[in-house]
């Protein structure tokens, strides 16, 4: 495989470079390099280098928000290419990373690829508590809940969520689907979720398949 276009961009954003980080998303964007394979093969692989770094005891918490804040200034360069999309809406879904956790970057690429994919999006931002998802349920009228967790201590908020829904009787009115590094197939089973995936194209299908307005399959030959 050629990592050679994205070695810089995934070495401003291991560097914690915010402006170089930022002037690299432009320059490839200029260049028409295609804004998820820059996040796929730049970005996803330059927070994974951070975070086993950060398990080595190489970096630490600073080094984490700075890493952070440079993939974020690049997203947002290439945040308008991902959420291009129809207009019709098909669907609306409330999104938002669990109580007790303040990861937010996969929470933002899964959100703007499903705008970008039609679906409007209610981001809850972080440490969202059970009742907030419950509330997007009965007054905000989603059709789908999104949860996202990247601590195995924060999963927990997950079932706690979907525990409030079956409390306040909403359970069969919404779809709930979950995601996030620690997160499995199975533990969304055992936590009564709709659906899991395990990235931000997977969670676009996932939906498409939940709601029924569309499909993720290719159109039948003619
Ligand atoms: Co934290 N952190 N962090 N951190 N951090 C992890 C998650 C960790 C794995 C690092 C490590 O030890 N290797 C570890 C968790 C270990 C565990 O679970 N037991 C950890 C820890 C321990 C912590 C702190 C406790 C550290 C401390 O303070 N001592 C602390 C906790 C704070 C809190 O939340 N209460 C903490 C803090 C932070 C920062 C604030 C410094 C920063 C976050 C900044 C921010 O998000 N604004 C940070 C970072 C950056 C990371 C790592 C390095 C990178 C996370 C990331 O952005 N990945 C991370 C290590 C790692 O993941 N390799 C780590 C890139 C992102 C695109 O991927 O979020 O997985 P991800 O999203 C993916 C998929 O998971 C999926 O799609 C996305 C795109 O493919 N997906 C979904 C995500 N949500 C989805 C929802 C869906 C579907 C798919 O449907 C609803």
């Amino acid at each position: 495989m050629d990592h050679a276009p994205y070695d810089p961009l995934r070495n401003a954003v291991i560097d914690g470079d915010d402006t170089l980080a930022r002037q690299l998303a432009e320059e490839a964007s200029r260049a028409g390099l295609d804004a998820r394979q820059l996040v796929e093969r730049a970005m996803i692989p330059a927070m994974d280098e951070v975070g086993a770094r950060f398990e080595r005891n190489e970096y630490f918490v600073p080094e984490l928000l700075l890493s952070a804040r440079a993939m974020k200034a690049a997203f947002a360069v290439l945040a308008p290419a991902l959420a291009a999309g129809p207009a019709a809406s098909r669907g609306r879904i409330a999104i938002g990373t669990v109580r007790g956790d303040l990861h937010d970057i996969g929470k933002n690429l899964v959100a703007t690829v499903l705008q970008g994919a039609g679906f409007d999006i209610l981001d809850l931002g972080v440490d969202v508590a059970p009742e907030r998802f419950v509330e997007a349920v009965c007054s905000d009228h989603v059709d789908v809940i999104a949860m996202s967790s990247l601590i195995t201590t924060t999963m927990p908020g997950m079932a706690g969520a979907i525990g409030a829904l079956d409390r306040a009787g909403l359970r069969s009115a919404v779809k709930v689907i979950v995601g996030g590094a620690p997160v499995t197939a199975a533990y969304a089973a055992r936590i009564g979720a709709d659906g899991y995936s395990d990235n931000a194209a997977g969670a676009v299908a996932l939906v498409r398949r939940l709601l029924k307005g569309g499909s993720s399959d290719p159109p039948p030959p003619r």
